[in-house]
């Protein structure tokens, strides 16, 4: 497989993918949205709240964007959310359709229908009161990919609390620092999840989290039994079986404001601390719910639906929780790896469960690309017929491939731009409308106005590139980064008054589709997953042995970039040192502080780093020697020598 392409070198004249006329006949989203959401957006976007959600106090404002860029909409109305994704579809007689088919990493299945799924929310609602959980309250969710977790966001959501779920391959100080952020009254966490054969701890995390400063708000741990493995027990913890047990079954959902704050979920920026993003529930569920029925076609009665994200990023809370379920559709929830224990598992789970949608991040299918055609070919993948991507952009190569191998030549598929603190998806095409172009996201979806503009804020011409900016609110928008509302101003709104500014380039091509060409600021994007160079330099010094580190992200073919450190050891460290010890040292040393995901791929021990004479670190030339380029123009440095010594390490 060759190098991936860059947005920025390909070209309008690709092929294109227009709808066939048996998927128009039957598509949910036609042209009309188009045209009503120009007619009168904010009339546009009512409609679609009232259609889709159940409202026990109906809105009478649109709305309030008088405090921008902190957004109100339809805040006098009332609801709840976990009704909205469980009773409500009780109620209308779907309680036997399948909610989760989950399939545990070493085999083990469930299958939980609606009326299973909401009398299991109802208990667990009432566990959290029983507990002390109160309506405002945080609950810090570090589970492995299984029912439990998905049934403490809704009864969290339930009680009106608000949740914090934190990725498991996080590590206890990530967690410990997003605890203390957040202030949590309760944490509830298993005893371990299944990877690759074997059980994962992740109790002794919570607990070694639980030993740092800053956690003392938290009265209880909740620790659901997966694994089985021998765990550390305290006077805080408790099993959620045994709980769970003594709660009441019937649980009254209160209503509350649209705007009640559903959950934080902190993702990196460029400094070193992480954000926490707040969401609010009536505006956010209903762009989950409107993109996710749109954009994936969604037929409740008949598909079955599978996104592959852990519930621990954005992804997960929109296309794993609140989207599906409140559009009462059935999907698929695997715990494990694409290729355990056998190369095409992923495929083998379409196959056995009828998936009709596959949702994925093109890291997973350029790593199917490179395991080879064979794997899916021996595989039937006959049940899809809509394929999306999600979390970086998709070089026409692996787009291409994803349609042949997996869709047969004929599955649609959607490239869906959005992030953390969009909330829900905001550019990509509608499978029965748009003629696909493979590697671009194409178009604002109805009721989102996006424009690529120049340094000035100036809108760009077609065939150019800029900056990818938001100018009008949107629903799902975040409300604010939890406990620091100037950060919020600052971080999105300062570089171009009056628009939103997400931290990605993009280009506009000659028929107006957008290309997202990926961040333009110190954010990588590793497998999906973004990490901030900030966050990761921080680490690295925070080691004894490290006096200086800068760390960039180098294009990879399977993970899109990669993590590349360059150190500066202490002349103690220094002495006598084995190079590939230290750079060992120094990745397990970034994954206990921040989490496996972070480890760079490689770690260079260097004399110096390029620095202008102004002090500041060229990362454009250390970039060019991960990459194994030439390196660029030398000549700002104060050492200009140095590059030439630092490709040779490499
Ligand atoms: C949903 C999610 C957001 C960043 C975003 C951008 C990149 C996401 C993309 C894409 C190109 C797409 N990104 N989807 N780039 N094409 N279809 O991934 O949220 O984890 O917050 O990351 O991911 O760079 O700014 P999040």
């Amino acid at each position: 497989m060759s190098t991936p392409i860059r947005a920025d070198e390909r070209h309008d004249d690709g092929p294109t993918f227009a709808p066939t006329a048996a998927f128009v006949a039957d598509a949910v989203a036609g042209e009309d949205l188009h045209t009503a959401a120009t007619a009168d957006r904010e009339a546009f976007w009512a409609d679609q709240a009232r259609s889709l959600l159940d409202w026990r106090t109906p809105f009478t404002r649109t709305l309030d964007w008088s405090d921008a860029p902190f957004a109100r909409w339809f805040d006098d109305g009332e609801l709840n959310v976990a009704e909205n994704c469980l009773d409500r579809h009780v109620r209308a007689g779907n309680g036997d359709r399948v909610a989760i088919h989950f399939e545990g990493a070493p085999g083990d299945t469930r299958r939980i229908t609606y009326a299973e799924l909401t009398a299991e929310v109802h208990r667990a609602a009432n566990m959290l009161t029983d507990l002390g959980v109160e309506q405002g309250d945080r609950v810090v969710v570090y589970m492995p990919l299984v029912p439990e977790a998905v049934v403490t966001m809704l009864a969290v959501a339930r009680i009106g609390a608000v949740h914090s779920v934190v990725f498991g391959g996080f590590s206890a100080e990530s967690l410990r620092a997003r605890i203390e952020d957040a202030g949590a009254k309760l944490v509830v966490t298993a005893d371990g999840g299944w990877r690759r054969g074997a059980v994962s701890p992740l109790k002794p995390a919570v607990d070694e989290a639980l030993t740092g400063a800053g956690t003392d708000t938290v009265e209880h741990v909740l620790v659901v039994k997966r694994g089985g493995n021998d765990i550390a027990w305290t006077d805080r913890d408790l099993w959620w079986h045994d709980e769970l047990a003594k709660a009441a079954p019937e649980h009254e959902a209160q209503a509350f404001p649209a705007e009640t704050p559903l959950f934080i979920l902190y993702t990196s920026g460029t400094t070193g601390k992480p954000k926490g993003i707040v969401h609010t529930s009536g505006g956010y569920l209903t762009q989950a719910a409107y993109t996710h029925r749109n954009v994936f076609d969604m037929h409740p009665e008949k598909d079955v639906y599978w996104c592959t994200a852990d519930i621990g990023w954005i992804t997960g809370h929109s296309y794993v929780v609140y989207g599906p379920l409140a559009n009462g559709v059935t999907q698929v929830l695997y715990e494990g790896t694409p290729d355990e224990p056998q190369p095409g598992r992923w495929w083998d789970i379409v196959d056995s469960y009828g998936v009709t949608v596959l949702y994925t991040a093109p890291t997973a299918v350029r790593a199917a690309m490179k395991a080879g055609r064979q794997i899916p070919e021996a595989r039937s993948l006959e049940s899809l017929r809509l394929l999306g991507s999600v979390g970086e952009p998709i070089n026409p190569e692996a787009w291409q491939w994803y349609r042949q191998v997996i869709g047969h030549d004929r599955t649609p598929i959607v490239d869906t731009w959005w992030q953390t603190e969009t909330g829900a998806i905001m550019i990509s095409a509608l499978p029965g409308v748009t003629k696909l172009k493979p590697g671009a996201a194409q178009t604002p979806l109805p009721g989102i106005v996006a424009e690529i503009v120049d340094e000035e804020g100036h809108r760009v011409d077609p065939g150019e590139s800029g900056y990818l900016t938001v100018t009008e609110p949107w629903p799902s928008m975040a409300r604010g980064i939890w406990g620091d509302p100037d950060r919020f101003v600052e971080t999105y709104w300062d570089r171009f008054p009056g628009r939103y500014f997400a931290g990605d380039g993009a280009r506009l091509d000659g028929q107006g589709d957008i290309w997202v060409q990926g961040r333009v600021d110190d954010v990588m994007n590793v497998s999906g997953h973004r990490l901030s160079t900030a966050e990761i330099e921080s680490a690295l010094v925070g080691h004894e042995g490290v006096a200086e580190a800068a760390v960039v992200g180098a294009a990879d073919e399977t993970t899109g970039q990669a993590v590349v450190a360059f150190v500066i050891l202490t002349a103690e460290a220094a002495e006598g040192v084995d190079r590939d010890a230290v750079a060992k040292e120094l990745r397990d040393w970034v994954g206990k502080r921040i989490g496996a995901i972070a480890k760079p791929r490689q770690v260079v021990v260097v004399p110096e780093l390029p620095k202008t004479r102004s002090g500041k670190i060229m990362r454009r030339l250390l970039r060019d020697a991960a990459e194994g380029r030439r390196i660029g123009d030398t000549t700002t440095l104060a050492d200009p020598t140095i590059m030439a010594t630092i490709a040779e390490l490499m």
